[in-house]
């Protein structure tokens, strides 16, 4: 992998700033200038807009009456609650498909149903709908399949379960194609499919799961199910809508703050054992969307890729402290098996790019090797792309099939590159910038030849580049304690709704730059005013100690700075400070 002096090249990509619609936004909301642009820039203009989206509440959730199909889905599980048929919930393995189960499981249960779960195993059984599963459920007297986040596609097992006499209500949040047929089902809740006015269209598996279990709920006991048990649900649909990777806008914004905040008190045993693990502790530092993203959701995703997912599920479902401690401490061990496993394929690969100057060259990077686990190869790709900025497939051989998977950068669709070689593989899909694929290992050397020729082809005009994208001007002596605590009302921070990067011109350095462990930087930056004040800063800059040597920065030199402001709880050097995500020489 390339070292410091060979980093991809970094483009400052500036957010196009709406100076008067801004203007009046921050005018009419009473809100701070650059706070107003972030918000236009979320296509948000008017005041009530505005508050809504700052101060999210129970009564932004949508009806779920509102989704196609609900009225359906909702009278056949009430009859199968009502007449103790048991129901079998069919999930996916990932957070979002596990959480979704726990939620209409704890549902059904509440209401004194019967209820059942499988979640296939990535590797054994792979993902999606099984027909043996169906028939298994069959024999055993099940006459009620509900699937959560997947299903969509699932023709021949809805086939399947109608032969058998099964009725099978499919939740899904999967996109359908423009003229894409659905699976014949008793009912489908699925927010994309035609017909249905749902308002919000990305809400992720659990979400869907949520709504339908509220939908319940609410037939029952509306007033109980608003006050105590729909916020209590919003912490698992948090975790999976912050997981899933959707949107963090609309209802998912809602679902997501709400979540965020009923997580301070984690009431379950799973949860709290979960924190533990994790070295959280939410009852006295506010739990972010990256502590959901970056500490939870990879614990929670581990057991899927690593081993059983179902584990989570009684995980999330138990009273039991000592065996919730059990079975956290389980995916603990598996999310450090996941690391390792992860790091090791990642020192061979970095090995092979330093060795093999003809791979490092290619446009589309392809690394294969023996045996690599399969639950992390779409990671590992993504590693690539992180340090390479060029599309990159990961595959790992093992017992003669090649089994690939792959991410791509912006404006290069990688599911284009695969369909070329259509005739090479047994199996694949993904989308513009996310792939998968199965082929038999005879075919590698071919895949590689004809994907470099293809990628010769359609990548030669681009410079592997990283983006950074900048959402706003403010020059450092503009940060105050007042406009952080305004811009915390941003959070939960993710996709959709990404934490704000500042550009700030004409720093100065106001004393040499300090190294730290050879790799990281930290630096005092000033600021001068237009009164003649200066303000001064700390900044810290990871990874960035080869950068401050190529410019060869020393106290005085002048720069332009790409910042997100960040809040230093140390007890000495503690409050606001710059976290340096890019650094030019100011000309
Ligand atoms: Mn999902």
């Amino acid at each position: 992998m390339p070292d410091s002096h060979q980093r991809p090249q970094q483009r400052w990509q500036l957010t196009e700033p709406h100076p008067e619609a801004a203007a009046e936004l921050a005018k009419a909301a009473r809100l701070p200038q650059v706070l107003a642009e972030l918000l236009v820039a979320r296509g948000i203009t008017q005041p009530g807009e505005a508050f809504a989206f700052l101060n999210p509440e129970l009564a932004h959730l949508h009806d779920p009456r509102l989704m196609l199909g609900m009225e359906a889905a909702v009278t056949r599980l009430e009859r199968a609650i009502a007449q103790r048929e048991p129901v079998l919930l069919y999930g996916d393995y990932d957070v979002d498909g596990t959480t979704a189960v726990v939620l209409l499981k704890t549902a059904i249960e509440m209401l004194g149903g019967t209820v059942s779960f499988h979640v296939p195993h990535r590797l054994r059984e792979g993902y999606g709908l099984q027909s043996s599963v169906l028939e298994a459920a069959y024999a055993e007297g099940v006459r009620l399949v509900i699937t959560v986040d997947t299903g969509m596609r699932a023709f021949a097992e809805a086939e399947t379960a109608r032969k058998l006499g099964l009725d099978l209500i499919i939740t899904d949040h999967h996109l359908l194609e423009a003229g894409d047929a659905v699976p014949h089902a008793l009912a489908i809740l699925n927010p994309n499919q035609p017909g249905c006015a749902y308002p919000e269209k990305s809400l992720c598996g659990a979400a869907i799961a949520l709504k339908m279990a509220q939908a319940v709920l609410e037939r029952r006991d509306p007033a109980r199910t608003r006050e105590k048990t729909l916020p209590s649900f919003l912490k698992m649909a948090a975790i999976a809508t912050i997981a899933d990777a959707v949107p963090l806008r609309g209802e998912n914004r809602v679902i997501a703050t709400l979540g965020l905040h009923e997580l301070r008190r984690p009431a379950g045993a799973g949860l709290r054992a979960l924190f533990t693990a994790a070295a959280l502790d939410p009852s006295t530092k506010r739990l972010t969307g990256f502590d959901v993203a970056f500490r939870l959701a990879p614990r929670i995703n581990a057991a899927g890729r690593m081993d059983v997912a179902s584990e989570v599920i009684e995980l999330f479902s138990t009273r039991d402290a000592g065996r919730a401690a059990e079975l956290a401490g389980k995916l603990e061990r598996l999310n450090r098996e996941r690391r390792d496993t992860e790091a090791t394929a990642l020192a061979a690969i970095q090995a092979r790019l330093a060795s093999d100057a003809q791979l490092a060259e290619d446009r589309l990077l392809v690394v294969d090797g023996d045996g690599w686990h399969r639950g992390v190869i779409g990671i590992l790709a993504s590693r690539v792309v992180e340090r390479t900025a060029k599309p990159a497939i990961v595959v790992s051989v093992e017992d003669g099939v090649a089994h690939g998977s792959g991410r791509s950068v912006d404006g290069f669709q990688l599911l284009n590159a695969l369909e070329s070689c259509a005739d090479l593989f047994t199996r694949f899909g993904g989308h513009a910038f996310a792939v998968g694929f199965a082929l038999p290992a005879e075919n590698l050397p071919a895949l590689k030849r004809r994907l470099r020729a293809y990628a010769d082809e359609h990548l030669a005009a681009r410079t592997p580049e990283h983006v950074l994208h900048i959402h706003a001007e403010l020059p450092l002596d503009r940060i105050t304690p007042v406009l952080a605590g305004w811009l915390r009302k941003l959070e939960p921070l993710g996709h959709g709704n990404p934490e704000p990067v500042f550009v700030a011109r004409r720093a100065r350095l106001a004393a040499a730059p300090r190294v730290m462990k050879e790799r990281h930087v930290r630096m005092e930056l000033a600021q001068d005013g237009a009164a003649g004040s200066t303000t001064t800063i700390r900044a810290v800059g990871w990874d960035l100690a080869g950068r401050v040597a190529q410019l060869r920065l020393a106290q005085g030199s002048l720069v332009d700075i790409a910042y997100r402001i960040r809040e230093n709880d140390h007890p000495e050097f503690g409050g606001l400070e710059v976290e340096i995500a890019g650094i030019r020489l100011h000309n």
